[in-house]
């Protein structure tokens, strides 16, 4: 089957690729929803969000902190390794992650949206000034905003929060133009971002999902690899660059 979509990937023009937590498993990073437990303790839909942050600012910057500490300390895998190599084989490539841990752009991808933010930013829960070079945050003296007074917090996507306007809008009308889109390591379960593989498919893109568990699009996508990123994306890339046939 690899071949298959191998050769069917060579002919492509504009592909898309949609990343989730899946994707960074391997570099030691827990998942959302997985067994691992990174939300065993906590329930991401109860702590990423403005009311947790403003009814208990101090366990929000706590989970944060520790989320950051450990994403300091991973690596990109050889999943992210792949897709960094991918543009150079299409007319037009668009990398569209969920993940905030920013290992794509670490492995060399550019452009990448990133469409729930970096956990590496923060910003004032306010008046949304951005303030890069804060980076240890003290739960118990949570600094202000210089410009209102307001407290700072990461820069990511809430749950009830909207992404950010030309990032989401970009990655519907590229996912809407592909001829091939991968969603990889990924629940589909979170919205907007689990609509652009069927905004691809209206399209008639080839969908092909890479992921070691079955998702509620297994059964809509063209090809389900029930594989880990890490391993199934080098492989791709290897028939790419070293085509098996003349096809
Ligand atoms: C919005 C950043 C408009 C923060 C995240 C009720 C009230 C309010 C909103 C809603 C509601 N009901 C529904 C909604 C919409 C809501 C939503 O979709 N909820 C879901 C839970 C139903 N969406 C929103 O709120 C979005 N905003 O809609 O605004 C609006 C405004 C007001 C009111 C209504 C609507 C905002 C969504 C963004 C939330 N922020 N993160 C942070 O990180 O702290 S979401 C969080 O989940 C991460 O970003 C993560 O990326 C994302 C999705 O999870 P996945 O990446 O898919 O990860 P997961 O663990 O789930 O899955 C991993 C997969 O990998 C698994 O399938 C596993 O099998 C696989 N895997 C594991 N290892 C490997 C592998 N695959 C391959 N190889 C491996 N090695
Ligand atoms: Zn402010």
């Amino acid at each position: 089957m690899l071949e298959e979509v191998a050769r069917l990937v060579r002919k492509a023009r504009r592909v898309a690729v949609l990343t989730g937590a899946g994707i960074s498993a391997e570099s030691g990073v827990p998942t959302f929803r997985g067994k691992e437990g990174l939300w065993g303790k906590f329930r991401p839909e109860e702590l990423a969000t403005m009311d947790a942050f403003l009814a208990n600012p101090k366990i929000v910057w706590e989970w944060y902190n520790w989320r950051r500490k450990l994403i300091g300390e991973v690596k990109p895998n050889p999943g992210h390794y792949a897709i960094a190599k991918l543009p150079k084989y299409f007319e037009d490539f668009t990398l569209i992650t969920q993940n905030v841990d920013g290992l794509h752009r670490q492995a060399g991808s550019e452009d990448v949206l990133e469409l729930h933010g970096n956990i590496q930013q923060n910003k004032c829960v306010k008046c949304g000034q951005v303030y890069q070079e804060m980076k240890e945050i003290d739960p118990e003296n949570i600094p202000k905003c210089k410009s209102c007074g307001g407290k700072i917090r990461p820069d990511v996507v809430w749950f009830g929060e909207l992404l950010p306007e030309r990032v989401i809008s970009l990655a519907f009308e590229k996912s809407e133009q592909a001829d091939v889109f991968f969603s990889v390591g990924t629940s589909a379960l979170v919205h907007p971002a689990a609509s652009l593989p069927m905004a691809a498919r209206r399209n008639q893109a080839t969908i092909i999902e890479i992921n070691t568990d079955r998702t509620p699009i297994s059964d809509l996508v063209d090809y389900h690899f029930s594989a880990r990123s890490g391993e199934l994306l080098p492989s791709l890339i290897d028939l790419l660059e070293n085509p098996t046939d003349a096809g």
